[in-house]
């Protein structure tokens, strides 16, 4: 049963996966590649977009002899519709993430939310000045309360767009004007965008696609941005920091706690827990060496970058993390926990804990995480998870060796320190470089990873062969994972991968090729750098002059779709490894793949192979350069006054 066509290693990429993908085989423990095998040839209605069941009248499938739905839907408007609603679902996962963490600032503010505070004042201040707000002389939870109700606002405005765009350059914000796409309130967003697509509303595909990316933007530049804000805010902004890759992180002798989702809140906690001397006493008297905390997912990213706290997997691991017989508890909270791992973990002594109460799984111990009293919460959990560690049966332990050091935590701010130093922090160095010709340009690599393919293969080797050709490459989510497991998460990684340029660059401020930015909501973070490219100066004065290109890889959720297309909005080419559901519509595929160039200078590109997706890369990123003026190798200048006046900086 648990058995499968493909050979293991046609399956995944790491050692570390690949020796546990064995194990579970022999084991008969089933995974999602099991269960993709189990899906035989997936429906080619869902996959081209044609499939309707908004209503009882369908479900309804668009074929050569039945070209419309019964209500005379036709593909366009079906694939259109499917399509708004997964940008809509992706929009709402991050915003509603988003809002959590906002609701949070404010309880912290009022002095309801013990065992939290304020980590980083400046960031709150700096958050406060791009809002008007004011706060000099003014109590940091007084300014902190002013911004929580303004960004509560942008959840809520009626007919007022988000405040948040106005952090863009002014030139997009124009663009975004006059295509009429700059959203108002991320829960109207949402609603309307529910509405329209519900049965007998919008039926123009263009209308409805619109209505896509106004609705990605009110992510991008909604909901994300403002979840990466308030986290700097509330655990503090990301600076560079060591730490470890793969299952291997995980202790051979330790209490092993695997936290896994999106919130920081708890596993922020935790992070804090793990160091009270009492937790490790009462791991010492249950016979254990201590407490390993370990992340999976986008959490993992969280308290990496936040903490140092090592990165266990990413989603394609979370079963497999089980499957080492190792873990005592595996703490889940929203978005991209499978529903297997109850499953998974009856093989073993495993422990599914779920904190949330709007994220809940049959078969798992839910105990709500209380924000209140959330010290004594996260305690409580450790020492639940201790108390497991009897349970562990030393027969079935299999800790892959492999973990790979890496270097994390950049935040726009790590960037601007690391290229300027604490005096001149600033994008400039980045910038005269991309000039120069020595970096060609700026590839944000996201997402997940996809059982249709093999594991992280697409999105190791793209990356490698970006960062040969001088490409600086920014990270995120699991596609960050990869890299950190693949060791390009390293500084020395330049020295042995790099192209001439992009080397003398990461040597010169000691950084990797490949700058792990953080979860999937920091994607908001390449909008961020992307901006400060811009108005650092010399490259255009929107982001979609700027060399710079998007691309998911091995996606598979709709906050992928979501970002995708807040990308393009925001005029950064997006290239695809898995395609979109859309290719049931010819009019979809081109207003997306083409049109959409005309109205934000960027659009989508299917490449389902990395070579032809990094040749697609180059070839965007010289014509960039080209429209630039600077496609061709500059001798290094130092600017002097009256160049940075023409340049307006
Ligand atoms: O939000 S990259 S598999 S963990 S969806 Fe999920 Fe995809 Fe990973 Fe993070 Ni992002
Ligand atoms: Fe069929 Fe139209 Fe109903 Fe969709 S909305 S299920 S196409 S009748």
């Amino acid at each position: 049963m648990a058995h499968s066509s493909k050979k293991p290693s046609e399956r995944v990429w790491d050692e570390a996966s690949l020796e546990m993908l064995v194990k579970a085989e022999r084991e008969d423990v089933e995974t999602c590649h099991t269960r993709m095998d189990a899906q035989h040839n997936q429906c080619k209605f869902g996959t081209s977009g044609i499939c309707c069941r908004i209503c009882h009248m369908g479900p309804c499938r668009i074929t050569p002899k039945s070209p419309l739905g019964v209500c005379g839907a036709d593909a366009h408007t079906i694939v259109a519709r499917n399509f708004l609603r997964e940008v809509t679902g992706g929009t709402a996962a991050h915003s509603d993430h988003g809002r959590h963490l906002v609701l949070l600032l404010k309880k912290i503010a009022q002095g309801k939310a013990s065992g939290y505070e304020i980590k980083d004042e400046q960031a709150l201040r700096r958050a406060a000045q791009l809002y008007n707000i004011q706060e000099t002389d003014r109590k940091a939870a007084d300014v902190a309360l002013d911004l929580a109700n303004i960004l509560l606002a942008d959840f809520t405005a009626q007919e007022e767009t988000l405040k948040t765009l106005t952090l863009a350059p002014v030139k997009q914000q124009k663009i975004w004007d006059t295509n009429q796409v700059a959203p108002y309130g991320i829960d109207r967003m949402i609603v309307e965008s529910m509405h329209r697509s519900t049965m007998g509303v919008d039926h123009d595909y263009k209308n409805l696609l619109m209505q896509a990316f106004r609705t990605s933007l009110a992510d991008g530049w909604g909901g994300s941005r403002i979840a990466t804000m308030v986290s700097d805010i509330i655990f503090g902004t990301p600076m560079p920091i060591r730490s470890d890759a793969n299952l291997g992180v995980l202790g051979r002798k330790t209490v092993n706690i695997l936290v896994h989702g999106h919130e920081p809140e708890l596993s922020d906690m935790l992070s804090i827990a793990i160091k009270d001397p009492q937790i490790t006493a009462y791991a010492k008297a249950a016979g254990a060496e201590g407490v390993t905390l370990a992340g999976i997912c986008c959490t993992a990213n969280e308290i990496l970058m936040r903490h140092g706290i090592p990165i266990a997997g990413s989603f394609l691991q979370q079963e497999l993390a089980i499957v080492t017989g190792a873990v005592e508890m595996m703490l889940i909270d929203v978005q991209c926990c499978m529903p297997s791992l109850p499953q998974v973990a009856q093989t073993y002594h495993t422990e599914i804990v779920s904190t949330k109460a709007i994220a809940r799984t049959e078969g798992v111990t839910h105990i709500e995480f209380d924000e209140r009293n959330a010290l004594e919460s996260a305690k409580q959990l450790l020492k639940r998870a201790i108390d497991n560690y009897k349970n562990r049966d030393p027969k079935k332990v299999a800790i892959p060796k492999k973990r790979t050091p890496l270097v994390g935590g950049f935040s726009v701010e790590a960037i601007k320190y690391i290229l300027g130093g604490k005096f001149r922090a600033s994008f400039r160095p980045l910038n005269d470089a991309i000039i120069q010709g020595r970096i060609k340009g700026v590839v944000g690599i996201v997402g997940c990873n996809n059982p249709k393919t093999k594991v992280d293969a697409y999105i190791n080797a793209l990356t490698l062969e970006l960062v040969k050709n001088n490409v600086l490459v920014l990270k995120t989510g699991c596609a960050a994972i990869a890299s950190a497991k693949e060791g390009m998460l390293q500084p020395e990684a330049a020295l042995e991968h790099a192209g001439h340029g992009l080397k003398e660059v990461c040597e010169t401020v000691g950084m990797p090729p490949v700058l792990h930015m953080g979860s999937c909501v920091d994607n908001s973070r390449i909008l961020e750098a992307a901006t400060e490219i811009v108005l650092e100066g010399g490259l255009g004065d929107d982001i979609s002059q700027i060399p710079a290109v998007g691309v998911a890889p091995e996606w598979m959720s709709e906050k992928a779709v979501a970002i995708g297309c807040y990308f393009v909005a925001s005029g950064i080419d997006v290239i695809l490894g898995q395609p979109f559901h859309i290719s049931g519509s010819d009019k979809v595929t081109s207003f997306l793949n083409g049109e959409a160039r005309n109205l934000f200078g960027a659009s989508f590109h299917e490449c389902l192979e990395p070579e032809q997706a990094a040749a697609k890369i180059i070839e965007i990123l010289d014509a960039k350069r080209e429209k630039l003026g600077i496609n061709k190798k500059q001798e290094r200048k130092l600017y002097d006054m009256q160049d940075r006046r023409a340049l307006g900086v």
